[in-house]
């Protein structure tokens, strides 16, 4: 009987030890939980700040913080904040309302933050991630993806490196699209574009607008133009004739990477539900230079 008590008394503490650090590992992992993490013994109100969104940039978003409570039913006082990607100038439109408003003007990650007060104690924070992208990108970091090169293969899509003809590098990553990468365009270079995948474009408001954005160095000889057409797929798998973009022609040199700016005017954006665009040289030389380099081609509000 002694002999049995003895051994299991050792047993009992090593268990005890063992539910100790059991229970104080698991503490530790919620310290990493900023998210409605409360003291115990407190009846502090709880935040909710909504789920985490996808967004597109440019168009306006009205957080909703109506989720929060209070364990009395106290009216609750709202403090909104939020970090930006590097660039944003975005502001919040009333951090003390329940459904501020926000515009998020470059892609990337907003972090939002939500404090309530039920007139005496604050809430824990609770945050929501709002992912901000356009509604279509690619910068030919996968080659020519979805992309393709249709009549003579003028345009190609790699890394222009030559010292005597072209940008010398890409815009961005280590890939964009161009016209011979490393040479000048054909003295008939019009028979040759590169021509986008069909974009399918999201519900849109009257009062929005939507753009085509891209990156472009170009060198055009005298009777050369650079040139950008836009078709519209009207019904299902009807497709419009393509047509020029308003002022989307270029001419001359660009003797440096510049950023592109097209307003895509269309009087039916909720009819048409996907467009494609293609770049296009288009005239006769009677001599030939580098001709268009383009990259991180991006379809945004
Ligand atoms: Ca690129």
């Amino acid at each position: 009987m002694k002999k049995e008590i003895l051994w299991k008394h050792p047993l009992r503490r090593i268990l005890l030890l063992g539910l100790i650090i059991i229970a104080s590992v698991g503490c530790a992992g919620n310290d990493n939980d900023d998210n409605n993490n409360v003291p115990a013994g407190l009846n502090l109100p709880i935040a909710d700040a909504g789920p985490d969104q996808d967004v597109f940039t440019n168009l306006p978003v009205t957080l909703d913080g109506s989720g929060s409570s209070s364990a009395d039913s106290a009216t609750l006082t709202y403090s909104w904040s939020f970090k930006r990607p590097e660039d944003s100038i975005a502001l919040l439109s009333d951090p003390s309302s329940s459904n501020p408003t926000f515009i998020p003007d470059v892609n990337g990650t907003y972090e939002i933050r939500l404090i309530v007060n039920d007139g005496t104690n604050d809430s824990a924070p609770h945050t929501a991630m709002y992912e901000a992208s356009p509604i279509y990108a690619y910068g030919f970091e996968e080659g020519l993806g979805d992309w393709a090169i249709e009549g003579n293969p003028t345009w190609e899509v790699g890394t222009p490196d030559s010292l005597d003809y072209g940008p010398g590098g890409p815009y961005s990553g280590s890939s964009c699209a161009g016209t011979n990468l490393n040479g000048p365009y054909p003295i008939l270079p019009s028979l040759s574009w590169l021509k986008s995948p069909s974009i399918e474009l999201p519900e849109i408001e009257a009062v929005d607008k939507i753009y085509l954005n891209f990156f472009h160095w170009f060198e055009f000889a005298i009777f050369t133009t650079g040139k950008i057409y836009m078709s519209k797929e009207t019904s299902s798998d009807v497709w419009s004739d393509w047509e020029l973009l308003k002022d989307a022609t270029y001419t001359g040199v660009s003797p440096k990477w510049s950023k592109a700016v097209q307003v895509i005017e269309m009087p039916d954006y909720n009819i048409v539900k996907r467009v494609r665009f293609k770049f296009q040289l288009v005239g006769f030389g009677l001599h030939n230079l580098a001709g268009w380099y383009v990259d991180d081609i991006e379809v945004s509000f």
